[in-house]
């Protein structure tokens, strides 16, 4: 301990006799590059997310600069301006793309997209007029400036007094600690929710305004990279246990009760962001939480044992895997780092073998999720992002566009798209219901309170009754939650209503999905379990009515609804199997008239149990929940006989799926062996 506090008493004293002066007046070319190139990524962030004067950025920037800039006292002094120069020019070329991006996109530039940016934007002309602006060209003052002063620092003699051989190695290594300091000092300011979209890099704009342009683009340029290693080796095993896999499991769609029910229809497939089935199943003081999916669920198909397989992906992934029956990659996202890939998807199927129109519509920034690229990759003929919609202060929720809005202005674009095209595969991505759920006050009037009525004797001994409020689970993220979600469902009722209006509910089936959980606190279950309103407080765990919620408890209320509903006809119609939402895309082949070659999941009409994989290795079935880390499980269904051969052949199934999905995305699979396929027939028939 000692020993540590004198470390530190030494660091102090260094810092404090160090010679400033001496410092400054010996390296001014390396504190010109420095501050020149922090005011350049501050000046980009004002043009773009306008937070310039933010530490948390600014401390980022600086540490890469410095780390960057410090390897330039490894140059001899002649050698020094060309270095910084070199990573000048770098620096400002990364201010100026990104502006010239954000104007176009509004968004910031990825290593990964460059080539697509390029084809998208029809560089030349439309760079010119429309794109490039003053703005773009104010960067390279910086450029321009340390050109001046090295002039200048010439004329006044600075490089021949400034720093020895040995003066070089020691600025060196304090320069490059520096920069590791200031790095430690801002990664200690990185909230979890911060590192973890860091990690997925789909909301591109927040990260810049939270970790600068710097640290954003170096860690865009890992990501890009690690997305091309991954797929250096390993192509021909990949390969051979792809066809093996498919020799084994032709994809054989069996005919059953609801085979070609819906052939021909059109499809309102409606993403219900973070909607799960607890808010479905629970009511406060008589009032359901969903009165309008409760219809739905009721008079349609309602899978109640459904669950999304999404993993760091999130949104995207259930996007991926609902359209191509396909599990998230292991490693990022597909939409940001694979979207580019063929995929088997059902909008394709509709497309090409059926003439679906295909259209996806979300009033969010194109960008995110890289949805504009992805959804084209997906099959959609066309995205309809935040720019079709109008979006203002007032009809904003949490991350944009309220539902209500979002539904209202779709519907005359659908009932365009129907009469000039045809039948119609609409895809309608919900936002409002996303964490963190604290636009309370724009959620409507929902009390997640208890009201009770009370008989109390007045002053004259008389009986009077009173209403005495509990406040359960108000004020708590998940009462929060509730409310949100009874938005969400205000908003469902309305759009039914209004595609009803427009006649677009006439041969049209609508289908449902919640694209995964919320993530809600553990605790807050607890407390909806355990509420006990005398003391305003939770059970005692002792307590013989208390309910515990434990691990399993847990991933089993993840379950997220997916229900299918027509207005003419009334199914009534539970389905409980155990799914996922690789199941979907078979399913509704099946109900459609489709044949996927290369769907990992299954028609769950035809199934009694089924094994539901999740992406961390854990699975689902009728029977149990599985923990792949823990080799334990839960038993769900009291009757069924467990034993240790079903489990390893069930984890034997669901890891085999994970991996043939996963080399599927990194090796490009379908269309590399589709393409050997037709080589292999070709040459054959030549051959004949
Ligand atoms: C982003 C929205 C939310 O546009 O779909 O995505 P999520 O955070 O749920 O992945
Ligand atoms: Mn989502």
């Amino acid at each position: 301990m000692k020993k540590i506090s004198n470390k530190f008493k030494n660091i102090k004293n260094k810092i404090v006799e160090f010679n400033y002066k001496e410092y400054a007046n010996t390296n001014k070319q390396f504190i010109a590059f420095v501050v020149s190139n922090l005011i350049n990524a501050s000046l980009l962030r004002f043009f773009t997310v306008h937070n310039y004067f933010a530490i948390k950025p600014l401390l980022a920037d600086l540490a890469v600069i410095l780390l960057f800039g410090s390897f330039v006292y490894l140059f001899k002094t002649k050698k020094q301006f060309t270095y910084l120069m070199v990573i000048s020019f770098i620096f400002t070329l990364i201010c100026i793309v990104n502006s010239l991006y954000y104007t176009y996109y509004m968004s910031f530039a990825s290593f990964s997209l460059i080539a697509v940016s390029l084809t998208v934007v029809d560089v030349g002309d439309a760079v010119i007029k429309n794109v490039l602006q003053f703005k773009d060209f104010l960067f390279l003052w910086q450029l321009i400036f340390m050109l001046i002063y090295h002039r200048h620092l010439r004329k006044i003699k600075y490089y021949e007094f400034a720093g020895s051989k040995e003066n070089r190695k020691k600025r060196f290594t304090g320069t490059i600690i520096s920069g590791i300091v200031v790095y430690a000092l801002f990664f200690m300011t990185v909230t979890s929710v911060e590192f973890s979209r860091l990690s997925k890099q789909w909301n591109r704009e927040f990260l810049v305004t939270k970790f600068g342009v710097y640290t954003y683009q170096l860690n865009d340029l890992f990501k890009s990279l690690d997305a091309k290693f991954n797929t250096l080796f390993g192509y021909d095993n990949a390969a051979k246990k792809f066809r093996e896999y498919y020799d084994e499991n032709t994809i054989k769609l069996e005919k059953n009760d609801y085979s070609g029910i819906f052939e021909g229809k059109n499809i309102v497939l409606i993403h219900g962001e973070s909607i799960q089935n607890a808010a479905i199943n629970q009511s406060f003081n008589g009032k359901e939480v969903t009165p309008n999916l409760n219809k739905l669920k009721d008079e349609g198909i309602y899978f109640n044992n459904f669950y999304a397989q999404a993993s760091s992906g999130t949104s995207s992934d259930s996007e991926f895997t609902l359209a191509t029956s396909l599990y998230p990659v292991t490693n990022g996202a597909v939409a940001v780092s694979y979207w580019n890939r063929e995929y088997e998807t059902l909008q394709k199927m509709l497309r090409d073998q059926k003439g679906y129109n295909t259209l996806s519509f979300h009033a969010n920034n194109g960008e995110f999720w890289n949805r504009n690229n992805f959804h084209k990759s997906l099959g959609y003929n066309t995205f309809y992002s935040k720019n079709s919609f109008k979006v203002t202060e007032d009809n904003t929720i949490g991350l944009g566009l309220s539902d209500k809005e979002f539904f209202k202005q779709l519907v005359p674009i659908l009932k365009k798209e129907y009469n000039e095209k045809g039948k119609f595969l609409a895809t309608t991505i919900m936002l409002s219901n996303h964490t963190p759920f604290d636009a309370v006050d724009k959620y409507g009037d929902f009390e997640t309170n208890i009201k009770e009525e009370v008989v109390e004797n007045d002053a004259d001994g008389n009986p009077v009754t009173k209403e005495v409020t509990y406040p359960y689970m108000e004020g708590t993220k998940l009462g929060n939650y509730f409310k949100s979600v009874h938005y969400a469902d205000s908003a469902l009722g309305e759009f039914i209503n209004e595609l009803d209006e427009a006649g677009l509910l006439e041969n049209t089936v609508v289908i449902l999905y919640g694209d995964h959980d919320a993530k809600l606190p553990k605790s807050d279950y607890v407390r909806l379990y355990n509420y006990d309103k005398e003391t305003d407080s939770v059970l005692d765990k002792d307590d013989e009515n208390y309910r515990d919620v434990d691990y399993y408890d847990y991933e089993l209320n993840r379950s997220v609804p997916f229900i299918i509903w027509t207005k003419d006809t009334k199914f009534n119609k539970v389905i409980s199997t155990a799914m996922g939402m690789v199941d979907i895309s078979p399913t509704l082949s099946n109900m459609f008239g489709l044949t996927p070659k290369y769907s990992l999941g299954s028609d769950i009409m035809s199934l009694d149990n089924n094994v539901v994989a999740f992406p961390n290795g854990n699975w689902l079935t009728n029977d149990i929940y599985y923990n792949s880390q823990k080799d334990e499980y839960k038993v769900i269904n009291p009757n069924a006989i467990i034993d240790r051969d079903t489990i390893s052949k069930n984890s034997e199934i669901a890891s085999k799926k994970l991996e043939i999905s996963n080399d599927i995305i990194l090796y490009d699979l379908i269309k590399n062996e589709n393409k050997k396929e037709r080589l292999d027939r070709v040459e054959g028939e030549a051959n004949e």
